[in-house]
């Protein structure tokens, strides 16, 4: 009888270990999560960098059509803020950067263009700087090369 109370409470403890074990892994952010698929954002009321990677999808050395995108594309600052963008062109084809400058069309005299004399090569490296607007708002970036598919926002709060 009283080695069956040991198994039992054996047992019994094995079940705990195996719950407390299943609660530590559901604390735990999920690993396919990647952490550029949410928006970065800004820390208040100081300049703001931001590391961005410019890349596509490729197989055999060809891109994948439509592939092409900013990592992270999506950012979160404050109204007035200072934002240095440090891009790295981590891709195969020419790429660039311009950031609406609130008018809502790309190509207007409030853009800012990333350096590189208007694109980066494969493994170039600059820099982006750019001032947000004094009001909030959604503000768009895009690469001027694939404008249809590398594209971002910018919330400015
Ligand atoms: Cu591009």
């Amino acid at each position: 009888m009283k080695s069956q109370v040991i198994v039992v409470s054996f047992l019994f403890a094995l079940i705990l270990v195996g719950v407390a074990a299943c609660g530590d892994d559901g604390d735990e952010p999920p690993q396919t999560e990647t952490p550029t698929s949410q928006a970065q954002e800004a820390p208040e009321n100081s300049a703001a960098t931001f590391e961005i990677s410019q890349r596509e999808d490729s197989v055999d050395g060809l891109v994948t059509s439509g592939s092409q995108r900013f990592e992270p594309a999506a950012f979160i600052v404050s109204t007035g803020q200072q934002v240095t963008f440090n891009i790295t062109n981590d891709g195969l084809s020419w790429h660039n950067m311009r950031v609406d400058g609130g008018d809502g069309a790309f190509g207007t005299a409030d853009d800012t263009i990333s350096d590189h004399e208007l694109r980066f090569l494969p493994g170039d490296t600059g820099t982006l700087v750019w001032t947000a607007p004094d009001s909030p708002g959604e503000i768009q970036f895009r690469c001027d090369f694939h404008p249809d598919v590398m594209t971002g926002s910018i919330e400015v709060r």
